[in-house]
């Protein structure tokens, strides 16, 4: 009959077939949308029991729904983990991750170079409760080692960082953790689990910004995190069901599609990176480019370690600081002036006053934020015609 997943298939075949089998009900080959809020019991024993836990079944939309549960699966199958909860934004798994594993007077040791929401939530939000979160200097993991407590419920890291492209080794930061009995958290989103799976380098969970690379289209906004099954039912049954930031079954369903061509399309995204960032790196008006891929990347040796490809974003700092920058984005005809990333069209934006702008100044430059930093999510496009653009753009720069 086919369909039958193998785990043993190569990852551009899981993407393709992770999800698993036909649709049971009907045999429906594309997964359904099932748009429900509630589900009928069988009977009023079969109700009590599926609430007890004793029978399988669904109940509620915000507790489980086949379409995110199918999205689910994948993810927990990409990256080679037990299971997978999906959530409404990236934001939603990742403070979810977080308030499961922590209670007041708790604190989390976390790397310095995040997504400006994430450093938001772990600087502003989260004290609110007084859990507090330690940023150091991840890209060396003594700093990070050095920061832990008795209160240290878990350590966190991006890797690589939005948007400095800077690395952090997983492994080294998994035996830190494990030596304290403490869980590591990787944001996996930028690199996703076709260039990187941190599972298997020793992370204990895992977490995205689904809306990027895994939807792939820029139609979804999600998140996802994927573990042990005990951690990840407890994360279900306990922050997602009592705060509620679950994913629509119609989002889900856009994840699922999106990760039939996630691995078609990071190899563009990283085809596309790679002869831009070296198109850059010799441009008269490029002070820095920041590129994984590139050898002359301080980490690039790490990045040949621990990732199989080096991904679709590049930051970049132009001569001329923020004025230049500006005149840049203002400039661009093919590619988008626009926070988000891992679309399929190309987007550029300013970290230091978009989404970066978060940090207060002095934080932005100690973790190499300038004000000339510009970041690029790379495309699908033809290469040539994003050179060209980024090329009659550069040129308006003074
Ligand atoms: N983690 C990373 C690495 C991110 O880049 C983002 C969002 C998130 C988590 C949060 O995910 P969300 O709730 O938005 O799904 N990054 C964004 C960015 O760089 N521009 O706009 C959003």
């Amino acid at each position: 009959m086919g369909h039958k997943v193998n785990k043993n298939w190569k990852i551009s075949t899981m993407c393709v077939h992770g999800a698993g089998g036909y649709d049971k009900a009907t045999g429906a080959v594309g997964k359904p949308i099932y748009q429900t809020s509630t589900f009928a019991f069988e009977s009023a024993r079969a109700g009590a029991e599926i609430f007890l836990g004793e029978r399988e079944g669904y109940v509620y939309t915000r507790i489980s729904n086949p379409t995110q549960e199918a999205f689910e699966k994948e993810m927990a199958f990409l990256e080679g983990g037990e299971a997978a909860l999906a959530f409404g934004s990236g934001m939603a798994a990742i403070s979810g991750v977080i308030m499961s594993l922590c209670k007041n007077g708790d604190n989390v040791v976390s790397s310095d170079t995040l997504y400006g929401g994430s450093h938001q939530l772990f600087t502003e939000t989260l004290p609110r409760w007084d859990i507090q979160v330690r940023e150091v200097d991840g890209t060396d993991c003594r700093n990070i080692a050095d920061a832990i407590d008795k209160k240290t419920r878990a350590i966190y890291i991006e890797t690589p960082a939005n948007p400095t492209m800077s690395l952090i080794d997983i492994e080294q930061c998994a035996a830190i953790a494990h030596k304290h009995g403490i869980p590591l958290i990787v944001d996996n989103t930028f690199p996703t689990p076709y260039f990187q799976q941190p599972l298997k380098l020793g992370a204990d969970v895992v977490v995205h910004s689904a809306t990027k690379y895994i939807g792939g289209h820029g139609d979804t906004v999600a998140g996802v995190a994927i573990g042990k099954k005990d951690f990840i039912d407890e994360l279900r049954m306990g922050i997602l069901r009592d705060m509620g930031g679950i994913i629509s079954p119609l989002n889900a369903w856009l994840l699922v599609r999106g990760l039939k061509t996630l691995a078609i399309r990071m190899e563009r995204h990283q085809e596309n990176a790679m002869q831009i960032a070296k198109y850059l790196q010799f441009h008269p008006k490029v002070n820095s480019v920041f590129y994984p891929g590139l050898t002359t990347h301080p980490q690039h040796a790490l990045a040949k370690k621990q990732m199989s490809g080096f991904g679709g974003m590049i930051s970049f700092e132009v001569k001329g600081g923020r004025k230049a920058g500006e005149t840049l984005m203002n400039s661009v005809e093919l590619i988008t002036l626009a926070v988000s990333l891992g679309d399929v069209d190309s987007l550029i934006e300013h970290p230091g006053s978009m989404t970066h702008s978060t940090y207060a100044p002095e934080d932005l430059a100690a973790v190499g934020i300038t004000e000339g930093l510009v970041r690029l999510s790379v495309g699908i496009e033809d290469p040539k015609d994003i050179i060209n653009d980024l090329s009659q753009a550069l040129n308006k720069i003074n």
